[in-house]
């Protein structure tokens, strides 16, 4: 039996990170198979429904106001049209749904009352309903939770040492600070990071030690490449080899083994070789539908082959009963 262990060093990250690449899927491989389904990927839609006009300054984030990018600003969804796409996505084979919302934290107004309005009805089509609106209070975490949220998105990005480099509208410990309040009110936790930021491969290694440390291990880690937008700070970074994402998964399969890890951003530039060699290294969630927030993404027709091809099935939604566990 593998442990599930939350007292993980950078020594032993950074040498599991840097073992021989096939030595490294074979390995978390191997730990994949002890805990998951190898043939099973969950599916997940995401839904911007509050676009563009952010306050913050993420360099990587066609959303930020300070950036000129080809985003347009909108103001919330109505619930009515939010809920059309949750049957949509429900109806092409996604069992989570994400909202959205370009926000620097959460306020208590009429925004958010709309947005426990589209939690409660997600909710009721029978999905796994997750969002992510940036800063919580306890206090919000535990609204969202009393409308049946079931998951919060919540990235750690990059490393305590590079988030300066990044972000400098709010502080690493703010990131920890939400997600502590998501986890106190029992709501599953998604957090994760991106890579291609420019960062050095301490600080992959820095964020995978910061979330394999956490009391309690993310329900699920999602990896991003980044997509570079135009506009953007980041527009030229050049693009993440596939290997440094196959490392990144592998090694999260590895020292997070009972973590849904999310084969995120970064698709629409994988053939299904490359995101072959992702789902063997312990990837075992993919974002489906041809957009994420902004930016394409594979859609329905280039997934129904990819899931083909490999003899993938999707999971269905609640699984282990992981919403039991919640309640
Ligand atoms: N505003 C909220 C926040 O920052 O937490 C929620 C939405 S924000 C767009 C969610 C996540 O999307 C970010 O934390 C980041 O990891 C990811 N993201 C944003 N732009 C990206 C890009 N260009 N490439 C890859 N991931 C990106
Ligand atoms: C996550 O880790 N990646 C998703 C989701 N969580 C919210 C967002 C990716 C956004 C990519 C850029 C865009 O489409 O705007
Ligand atoms: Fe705003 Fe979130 Fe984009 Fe940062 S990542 S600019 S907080 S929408």
């Amino acid at each position: 039996m593998i442990p599930i262990r939350n007292n993980w060093t950078r020594e032993e990250i950074t040498s599991i990170y840097n073992q021989p690449i096939l030595q490294l899927i074979y390995q978390a491989a191997t730990v994949h198979r002890e805990f998951h389904d190898p043939q099973e990927v969950q599916v997940c839609t995401l839904l911007s429904v509050k676009t563009g006009g952010c306050p913050e300054d993420c360099a990587y984030c066609p959303q930020a106001a300070r950036y000129h990018t080809n985003v347009k600003v909108e103001k919330l969804m109505e619930v009515g049209e939010v809920l059309k796409k949750a049957v949509e996505a429900k109806a092409a084979g996604s069992t989570r749904f994400c909202m959205g919302a370009a926000w620097r934290e959460v306020r208590d107004n009429r925004d958010f009352e709309n947005v426990i309005e589209m939690v409660k009805g997600v909710s009721l089509i029978g999905m796994e309903v997750c969002c992510t609106l940036g800063m919580l209070t306890p206090d919000q975490a535990q609204k969202l939770k009393a409308a049946g949220l079931y998951a919060y998105n919540h990235n750690l990005d990059t490393s305590e040492a590079y988030y300066d480099d990044i972000i400098t509208t709010r502080t690493y410990a703010d990131r920890l600070d939400t997600l502590r309040s998501v986890r106190q009110a029992k709501i599953s936790v998604c957090s994760g990071g991106i890579i291609g930021l420019g960062e050095r491969e301490e600080d992959r290694i820095g964020m995978l030690l910061t979330l394999s440390t956490l009391q309690e291990h993310p329900e699920s880690v999602p990896v991003n490449a980044l997509v570079p937008v135009p506009g953007t700070p980041l527009e030229d970074q050049p693009k993440v080899s596939i290997w440094e994402m196959i490392r990144m998964i592998a090694t999260a399969r590895i020292i997070m083994p009972r973590t849904m890890v999310r084969l995120s951003a970064g698709r629409i530039r994988m053939n299904i070789e490359e995101q072959a060699l992702c789902f063997l290294a312990g990837a075992n969630s993919i974002f489906a539908g041809d957009k994420l927030l902004t930016t394409p993404n594979p859609g329905y027709l280039k997934d129904k082959t990819l899931f083909q091809t490999l003899e993938i099935k999707p999971r269905p939604a609640f699984k282990n009963s992981e919403k039991a566990e919640f309640e």
